[in-house]
């Protein structure tokens, strides 16, 4: 019997997977709802509410109390986690979780109090800045300046200095929480922090997610030090050294066993990025595949074949998970925007498609900017004016205002992804929204390139459970792939060659209206 479990504590949610490596089978695919079943956290995307717009965090407290019910819950409908015989996962990329003392006795969390009750006195700021957080423009013109120009922090670390990055979230808190910063004994992302919990004992950063922090030195996989100075004081002594993917950083804490029933020994693998861990998912660990995540952000990755960084500086080089590199491109307003449009005109899901269907392609020549919050890429801040806003509130006709609103999230994905080298020959989609056949049409027709899904939809979950089998279970990629990583039969959109004018077309008044845009950022 060989059960491995793979967890994804991401922006909305918290999920697991369990695979049966002896069957090929997935026997758990479970879970939480921050929004909807933690209320109380006042989160209802996953976020604090904040007076600022560009401010964003979340409370951690809110995670381990999901990690604490998704357990529960899996249990309550049959599973005997007993079962399970390696661990690993991911968090969503960037957030940062403050301890006051290092995890160093896995005996510390007694089964007979609540894990939420034991770890908010650890704490040493209450919330975390996460990845939509766009608040750090000052503190990256610093660390830059600092540490010899934008350039230099490209070379070192794969990106120049992003606000939603760990390292200038950090130098934040220094600057505005000098008492909190000097409590703080060990930093966190929130993959190293959920690892954590597990084992009991402080789990290090790997080197996937440790290359979303502007502080790590891709070419020696350890922290550099002219990017910690140029970021805080002191701030080495925070950070363990990163470790490899694939590092065992301990085993299941006795609070599990106890109060979940997990058999004692079980190794916990060290957790990586969300968007890293999809890359895993989805079977695309060596160069070839283009894939797309749209979740919560909508994100561009593939594994490397060589180094190679974004010369506009929008996108990022991170660690590959099985080795190497990968390249990745964020877009801050994915299902966030096509939320924010569909709850305008009280369209559910099945109506959205439906409206994308009965609009003709390029819609006429209008495009509908899904900036509704600060965006990344590119980079359009928050609260000074949320560029096409204007036109969605003039917005007469909603099927139209769906179609353009995706056709233009579309052509901003290729435009900016462009970087990354040879044209795609082929897109894999995973995340909520790749569920919406009508999304899938316009990215292949935009693309030009046939669109494929997965048959198991969480690759981010997927992928914990697939690196645990690789890394605890000694089984190879190869044979994990075959059994776990499938392309949906059912799912083969293949792009409508009379689409490609259309688009060209578009494409060009995009380029225009954002580039008038882009030219008032300055
Ligand atoms: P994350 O991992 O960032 O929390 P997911 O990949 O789980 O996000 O995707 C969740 C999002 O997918 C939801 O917030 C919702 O907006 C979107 N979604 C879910 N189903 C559909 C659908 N059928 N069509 C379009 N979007 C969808
Ligand atoms: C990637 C990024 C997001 C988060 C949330 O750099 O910020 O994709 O990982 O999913």
């Amino acid at each position: 019997m060989a059960y491995f479990l793979g967890l994804d504590s991401s922006t909305q949610s918290l999920s697991a997977i369990v695979i049966d490596t002896s069957e090929g089978r997935v026997v758990v695919d479970e879970s939480v709802n921050f929004g909807s079943e933690l209320p109380a956290y006042d989160s209802p995307q996953g976020v604090l509410p904040s007076n600022d717009p560009r401010v964003r965090h979340s409370d951690p407290l809110m995670w381990v109390e999901a990690l604490e019910l998704l357990l529960t819950r899996v249990r309550e409908r049959g599973f005997n986690w007993s079962k399970v015989a390696g661990i690993s996962g991911a968090g969503q990329q960037h957030g940062s979780v403050y301890l006051k003392e290092p995890l160093r006795d896995a005996g510390r969390f007694k089964s007979s109090q609540s894990l939420v009750d034991q770890v908010r006195p650890l704490l040493s700021y209450p919330s975390s800045p996460m990845w939509m957080d766009s608040s750090t423009g000052e503190e990256c013109k610093e660390i830059a300046a600092a540490a010899g120009g934008r350039e230099r922090v490209l070379k070192i670390s794969g990106s120049i200095p992003i606000e939603r990055f760990t390292g200038p979230q950090i130098r934040k808190i220094w600057k505005t929480q000098p008492d909190a910063y000097r409590q703080t004994t060990e930093i966190h992302l929130v993959s190293s922090f959920m690892a954590s919990l597990l084992t009991g004992t402080s789990a290090a950063i790997d080197l996937g997610d440790a290359a979303g922090m502007n502080l790590l030195d891709l070419g020696t996989g350890r922290w550099n030090t002219t990017l910690l100075d140029a970021t805080a004081p002191g701030l080495a002594a925070k950070l363990q050294p990163p470790i490899a993917s694939h590092t065992r950083v301990g085993t299941i804490a006795p609070y599990f066993i106890e109060r979940f029933g997990f058999r004692p020994g079980v190794p916990v693998i060290a957790f990586t990025g969300d968007n890293h861990s999809s890359l895993v998912g989805m079977g695309a660990i060596s160069p070839g595949t283009r894939l797309i995540s749209l979740g919560t952000s909508d994100t561009v990755f593939a594994a490397m074949d060589g180094p190679r960084t974004d010369p506009n500086g929008y996108g990022h080089v991170f660690g590959n998970p099985a080795g190497g590199f990968m390249s990745l491109i964020c877009f801050t307003n994915g299902s966030l925007a096509r939320e924010e449009v569909s709850k305008r005109f009280g369209f559910d899901w099945g109506k959205f498609a439906a409206a994308i269907q009965e609009t003709p392609t390029a819609n006429g020549g209008r495009l509908l900017f899904p900036f509704f919050t600060s965006e990344t890429t590119p980079r359009i801040p928050a609260g000074v004016e949320l560029f096409g806003s204007p036109d969605f509130v003039a917005w007469k006709e909603p099927k139209e205002a769906i179609r353009a609103v995706v056709e233009t999230q579309a052509l901003s994905m290729r435009r900016f992804s462009e970087w990354i080298g040879h044209p795609p020959k082929q897109l894999v989609l995973t995340g909520g929204a790749a569920r919406n056949p009508g999304i899938l049409r316009i990215v292949a027709d935009v693309f030009q390139c046939p669109v494929r899904t997965l048959r198991v939809g969480n690759a981010s979950a997927l992928g914990g459970a697939l690196r645990a089998a690789q890394a605890a279970g000694g089984i190879a990629w190869k044979e994990l792939f075959s059994a776990f990583v499938a392309l949906d039969p059912d799912v083969n959109v293949q792009p409508d060659p009379q689409a490609r004018l259309a688009y060209e077309q578009l494409a060009r008044a995009f380029d225009e209206k954002l580039n008038a845009r882009l030219a008032r950022n300055v």
